[in-house]
């Protein structure tokens, strides 16, 4: 069972508040409830078996020309593990004013997620399917929105609206059962970049600090003792100053939580036409492109095909070494080079126009056949402007509303990126 209150008071009609005419209504808004999370699956607590081709198929009878089908541990359970609450407390206004044209809502708000249900990886040697489900502690995301709505008079020949939706939240994972505890996420290809540690927004990136290239073998021998270090390489900083490059050196390098998204439609409408514009932005969010690992690397899956950033690595024709990107073309690179490193951290700030709609409605004589004729064109993803470097950068969407989050919200994996779409249309009303 789950409860949630609420309560309003709409200011605008109290006797004290007649005088201000500007003010067409406005209404204060305190809630809190709790909810669940729907967004894990069903039996949780158990293990499932389930085909695979591969690994679980086996020619029991000895015929050498069939296999019968078999079945393996598809998932770990847990048959401990509980429901996740998000408690969310909201205060916020209701606000109309200036002969309703100016409207706004406003929101601050406070996410505790508790028992929060995480995939926790298991040792290995249990076996390989997916890792069971853990509840491991807590999260809360705090923040505020607003939605912000100007429109014109609608008794002109031209007439418009403009309006801002925004969100800005912190996320932190306040509590973990085992405050040592260390959950981390990923895959092969990124090695693991994502971590959720208590004190840290969930799904942070970590990993070496890259602190340029070595120039010379004098830059080599000042610096603090890395395996692999040499002309043409990376150099990695000694996060701890204590002259050793070893595995306390990494450290958090990247949030994949935005600083703030913004959404802003726009409508606008001159006699028979009319035209829709709906842009978003993330910013300030930081996006891990796990891409460069195989198209930027040679010792990466080494006969396979390379992207042509690797023209601009240090000691091609002519790059400047002291700017080049990338180390020296090699496929015998040190380890610390294909793994997680603010190199494949970016900055994954974007804005773009998400949806454009311009129509028409053709003028007709009435009582004919056709009431209604409109034609139209509709844009999907026109514009982007970024300056992320991988093909997409709306890699994932953080989820403010709680409710587990993702550990790995962030990784651009290279999945396939929101198509531009132009259509034309036609509409006809009989
Ligand atoms: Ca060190």
């Amino acid at each position: 069972v789950f409860p949630a209150f609420s309560a309003g008071w709409r200011i605008s009609d109290e006797a004290f508040f007649q005088g201000v005419g500007f003010i067409n209504d406005l209404k204060l808004r305190a809630g809190w409830g709790q909810t669940g999370n729907q967004e894990i699956g069903n039996y949780l607590i158990l293990d499932t078996y389930g085909p695979n081709n591969e690994t679980a198929n086996y020619d029991i009878r000895g015929t050498n020309t069939s296999v019968l089908n078999g079945l393996q541990t598809a998932a770990f359970g847990n048959p401990s593990v509980k429901w996740e609450a998000t408690a969310t407390t909201n205060v916020g206004f209701n606000l109309a004013a200036l002969n309703n044209q100016l409207t706004l809502e406003f929101d601050w708000f406070q996410r505790l997620t508790t028992d929060m249900l995480l995939q926790v990886p298991v040792p290995t040697l249990k076996g390989l399917a997916n890792n069971p489900f853990r509840n491991v502690g807590e999260m809360k995301n705090t923040g505020i929105d607003f939605s912000l709505l100007w429109s014109s008079p609608l008794d002109r020949p031209f007439t418009y609206s403009v309006g801002v939706n925004f969100t800005q939240y912190k996320n932190e994972v306040t509590k973990l059962f085992d405050p040592n505890q260390i959950i981390v996420s990923g895959g092969y290809r990124e090695y693991n970049a994502s971590r959720t540690q208590q004190g840290q927004p969930i799904g942070s990136f970590y990993g070496w600090v890259i602190d340029g290239i070595f120039q010379n073998q004098g830059e080599v021998d000042a610096h603090a003792d890395q395996a692999g270090a040499a002309v043409g390489r990376w150099r990695i900083q000694d996060v701890n100053e204590d002259g050793v490059i070893n595995d306390s050196d990494r450290s958090f390098i990247g949030n994949p939580h935005p600083d703030f998204t913004l959404g802003v439609p726009m409508t606008f409408n001159y006699k028979g036409f009319d035209l829709n514009l709906f842009w978003f932005g993330s910013f300030g969010n930081d996006v891990f492109n796990a891409n460069k690992l195989f198209l930027n690397f040679q010792s990466y899956f080494t006969n396979s095909q390379r992207g042509k950033s690797i023209l601009q690595s240090w000691g091609q024709p002519g790059v400047d070494p002291l700017t080049a990107p990338l180390p020296s073309i090699s496929q015998n690179q040190p380890g610390t080079e294909l793994q997680p490193s603010t190199y494949f951290v970016e900055d994954g700030t974007y804005f773009r126009l998400n949806q454009a709609v311009l129509g028409y409605n053709v003028p007709l004589k009435s009582g004919g056949l056709v009431e209604r004729l409109r034609v139209y064109a509709q844009g999907i993803n026109l514009l982007t402007f970024t300056n992320y470097t991988g093909i997409d950068p709306m890699v994932s969407t953080p989820n403010p509303n709680g409710g587990g989050g993702d550990t790995q919200i962030g990784v651009d994996r290279g999945q396939y990126p929101v198509v531009k779409q132009l259509m034309l249309g036609l509409t006809m009303t009989f």
